[in-house]
């Protein structure tokens, strides 16, 4: 009897030291189960096959052992918990050595972008002839030779189409366009007089490519219809954009040219901004920079949209954005804005 005592209580001392043994090298939550099952698990614990089987020992041993076997239990979830417990603390400082942040560093600077030069200068011009009561229209860059050419008064025979160098998707029909002039027509087509119209946008010209001319750029169109409407008119108009964008002190001038959809027409310039119009290597030492052309509006042009030139008159007047832009921020090189060199942007920031 003794001895089966004996017997039972030893094999309950060897499991818990091999129990506790195990314990203690399990390092991982994975391990910690696998121990659980091992020992205390319902399907094939070791010792929960022992108390189940305690039924089959005589009433005294039973009660004896039965004692020990659930203190041994009791003992084995507590260290098991206590493992775990142990366990979790370490992971946690681990993963918090592994995240170690050093909130002392300094933070990692992102550059500040700008506007581009170009954009700028357009709403900068937005932003002048708004006032002015000029809206704003967009249009399509793909034109037919109708509207970049023909209804501009410039038939397929006409010398003046030699003046711009057409990009061509179906020669003789369709094109890219070389100028916003044909927005003239567009906003003309739409609406009935009175119009105020600026147009800002991109026009292409096969030309040679240097320091002040590019095949892709931008111009500014503006179209002013009304009764009574006369040169001077645009030149006020053009003096106050003038003077808007380039200062107070900006003197303008006006010099006779050629245009098939204005008559009469004019260029007009500015006085360099850099000598003030003393001469200098900007101005080509002339004292002046030349800014766009403009005209009053031709009376075929009106009478192609349908309005009466007996009636209506106007003007219109255009100038590349890109040659606006060097002049405010700088720059000696057109090709620059289209480079997407940061070191250019950069300083024009
Ligand atoms: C015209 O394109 C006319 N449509 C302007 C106009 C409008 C006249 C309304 C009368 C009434 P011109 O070809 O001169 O004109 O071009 C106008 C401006 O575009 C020039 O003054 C210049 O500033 C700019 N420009 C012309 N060609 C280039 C180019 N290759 N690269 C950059 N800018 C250019």
């Amino acid at each position: 009897m003794a001895t089966e005592r004996t017997d039972h209580e030893r094999r309950l001392a060897a499991l818990r030291e091999r129990a506790s043994a195990e314990l203690a090298t399990s390092a991982t939550t994975e391990a910690l189960e696998e121990w659980r099952a091992r020992y205390l698990g319902r399907e094939r614990g070791e010792l929960t096959a022992i108390l189940k089987d305690l039924g089959k020992l005589p009433g005294d041993q039973r009660k004896q052992v039965g004692q020990t076997a659930n203190r041994l239990k009791a003992d084995l979830e507590q260290a098991l918990e206590a493992r775990r417990a142990a366990l979790l603390t370490r992971e946690r400082a681990e993963a918090l050595e592994r995240e170690r942040l050093d909130i002392t560093l300094p933070g990692r600077a992102w550059p500040r972008g700008h506007i581009h030069p170009l954009s700028r200068t357009v709403r900068d011009i937005v932003r002048v002839m708004r006032p002015m009561g000029f809206q704003l229209y967009d249009g399509p860059e793909v034109e037919t030779d109708y509207y970049n050419f023909q209804a501009l008064n410039i038939p397929a025979d006409h010398p003046a189409r030699d003046m711009q160098d057409t990009f061509w998707i179906a020669p003789g029909q369709i094109l890219l366009r070389t100028q916003t002039s044909p927005m003239q027509i567009h906003v003309m087509e739409r609406m009935r007089p009175p119009v105020r119209a600026v147009v800002l946008g991109k026009v292409y010209r096969n030309e040679a490519l240097d320091a002040s001319h590019e095949a892709i750029f931008h111009q500014m169109e503006g179209l002013l219809i009304d009764e009574h409407c006369t040169m001077s008119d645009l030149r006020g108009v053009v003096e106050r954009f003038a003077r808007e964008m380039f200062g107070e002190d900006r003197k303008v001038r006006f010099r006779p040219s050629y245009f098939p959809f204005t008559e009469p027409s004019a260029e007009f310039d500015i006085d360099c901004l850099i000598c003030k119009g003393a001469g200098c290597r900007v101005c080509k030492y002339s004292g002046w920079l030349e800014m766009g052309g403009s005209g009053m509006v031709d009376p075929r042009v009106l009478r192609g949209v349908g309005y009466d030139p007996t009636i209506y008159r106007g003007f219109a007047f255009g100038l590349g954005i890109e040659r606006i832009a060097m002049l405010r921020y700088g720059g000696d090189d057109i090709r620059l804005f289209a480079s997407n060199d940061l070191r250019f942007l950069r300083q024009l920031g």
